[in-house]
C-alpha cells in the first residue's frame, strides 16, 4: 500500500502587508499555492491513501478566501483520484477550545472519500485497503497516557496518525512531550506525524512530513529547510520525500555594529543583501544587527532600506541595541541555558479562539508606545504592532496578561 502524507498546511495563514492582484494577502496566496502544488504532485503519484496530519487550517475560523479555495481544491483532488480514501485529523490550530463549538474540518467530511477525526482518539477501518487507522488529533493527545494504543489484528495494515510533538524531536524544553515509547513502535506499518514543521524521520516507520510553507511562529529558524510531502510504501517501509516550491526565506548573517561607523554599517547591510542577487526579489529576508548604538541607528540609509523593502516581499531589519548589564551581549542573543519554547510547532501562537481579545504584551497601564520604541521584531505580533505604529503616532496599550 502506497501512502501520501502531508501535514501542517496552515491554510488561511496571513503575514505582512503585501496583497496579490485580487487583493488577497500574498502569504495566504502562497500557502494556498503550496497546497495546490502538493495536491497535484500527489494526484500524479496515485497513492492508495492520502493522510493529512493536522493544521490543515491555520485558525479555528479560517478566512472565507482560503476556505473556499481549499474546498474547491480538495473536491477536484478527490474527483481526480476517483474518491480514494483521504483521512484528515485536526491539529491544535483548527481545534476550538470548547468541544461544542464545532470544527471546520467537519465541512470536509461531505466530500466523497474523505474521513475526518477531530474530537478524540478514534479508530477508522478502511475495508477496501484492508487497513485500520488509529487517529490521534490534537484534542486526543492528553488521553494518550491512559489509553492502550493497539493495532487491529484483523486488518493487514495498521497506521497511527498523530498531531503532537514527541519527546526528543526538539532540543528545546517542552512542557509535556509525548512519550516516544508509547507511539514509536514496530507494530505499526506507518506512523504519520504532524505538528513539527520540519520534515524529520523519527524511525523507519515514523515520519514528520513537515509543513508545506513557512508558517511557524519563528520562520527564521527553519529557513533553508525543504518543504514537501512524504510518499511511503507500507510494504517495504521505505519512503521518498517530495519537495514543493515555496516562497524563499533567507536569514542573513547578523552584523555586529559595535565598532562600526555609519558608512561601514550601511555597506554591510547593502553587501549582505547584494549577495542574494536576484534571489532577493520577492523573498522574505531578515537582517539582524547587533550592538547598534542609538546614534548609529539614526544614520541608517533610508533610501537603501526603501529599495530593499521594495524588492523583497518582506525585508526585516532587526536592530538590537547593546545591553550593558549583560556584559555587552545584545538583545536577542539568547543565553544557551535559557528555556525556550519550540517555535517550529507554532506553540506560541494563540490561534485557537478568536473570541478572546487579541494578544498584547504585558505593559503597565498608561504607558504609551511610540513608533520609535517599537521593537523591530518579526512574527505576527511584530507585524501587527508595526501596522499600528504606522497608522497612529501614539497608541495607548492596555495592561493585560499577554499570551503569545
Ligand atoms: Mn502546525
Amino acid at each position: 500500500m502506497r501512502i501520501a502524507h502531508l501535514s501542517d498546511v496552515h491554510l488561511g495563514y496571513r503575514a505582512y502587508s503585501r496583497t496579490n492582484e485580487y487583493g488577497m494577502n500574498q502569504r495566504e496566496h502562497d500557502v494556498l499555492q503550496a497546497f495546490r502544488r502538493a495536491l497535484r504532485a500527489i494526484r500524479d503519484a496515485e497513492p492508495d491513501l492520502v493522510l493529512i496530519t493536522g493544521d490543515l487550517f491555520h485558525a479555528v475560523r479560517p478566512p472565507n478566501s482560503s476556505l473556499l479555495a481549499a474546498y474547491g481544491y480538495l473536491s477536484d483532488f478527490q474527483k481526480s483520484r476517483r474518491n480514494a480514501p483521504l483521512v484528515i485529523i485536526a491539529g491544535n490550530h483548527e481545534t476550538p477550545r470548547v468541544a461544542g463549538s464545532g470544527c471546520i474540518l467537519a465541512l470536509l467530511k461531505h466530500l466523497d472519500g474523505v474521513q475526518v477525526v477531530y474530537d478524540q482518539i478514534d479508530g477508522l477501518e478502511i475495508p477496501a485497503l484492508n487497513a485500520t487507522l488509529l487517529c490521534i488529533p490534537a484534542r486526543g493527545v492528553p488521553d494518550i497516557e491512559r489509553r492502550i494504543l493497539q493495532p487491529n489484528p484483523n486488518t493487514r495494515y495498521n497506521l497511527l496518525l498523530l498531531h503532537g510533538l514527541l519527546e526528543g524531536v526538539t532540543q528545546l524544553t517542552l512542557e509535556r512531550p509525548i512519550d516516544r515509547q508509547k507511539i514509536v513502535r514496530d507494530e505499526w506499518d506507518y506512523i504519520a506525524l504532524g505538528d513539527w514543521h520540519i520534515y524529520q524521520q523519527v524511525a523507519p516507520n515514523a515520519i514528520y512530513a513537515g509543513a508545506t510553507e513557512f508558517t511557524s511562529t519563528n520562520i527564521w529558524e527553519e529557513a533553508g529547510e525543504p518543504k514537501g510531502w512524504v510518499l511511503y510504501d507500507a510494504d517495504t517501509r521505505t519512503h521518498e520525500f517530495h519537495t514543493i516550491r515555496t516562497r524563499a526565506v533567507y536569514d542573513l548573517l547578523p552584523i555586529d555594529a559595535a565598532d562600526m561607523t555609519a558608512v561601514e554599517l550601511n555597506q554591510a547591510i547593502e553587501s549582505r543583501a547584494d549577495a542574494l542577487g536576484d534571489a532577493l526579489n520577492g523573498a522574505i529576508v531578515r537582517q539582524r544587527v547587533w550592538n547598534l548604538h542609538p546614534d548609529l541607528r539614526r544614520q541608517i540609509d533610508g533610501e537603501l532600506l526603501r529599495e530593499l523593502k521594495a524588492r523583497a516581499l518582506h525585508y526585516l531589519l532587526d536592530l538590537r541595541a547593546p545591553r550593558p548589564s549583560t556584559g555587552g551581549r545584545a538583545y536577542g542573543q539568547t543565553p544557551r541555558n535559557r528555556r525556550r519554547e519550540p517555535t517550529h510547532a507554532c506553540r506560541r501562537v494563540a490561534p485557537v479562539c478568536r473570541d478572546l481579545p487579541p494578544p498584547r504584551r504585558h505593559r503597565p497601564r498608561g504607558v504609551y508606545r511610540t513608533r520609535r520604541t517599537l521593537p523591530a521584531r518579526g512574527g505576527r505580533n511584530g507585524a501587527r504592532l508595526k501596522r499600528a505604529g504606522n497608522s497612529l503616532q501614539f497608541r495607548p496599550v492596555k495592561a493585560g496578561v499577554g499570551y503569545n
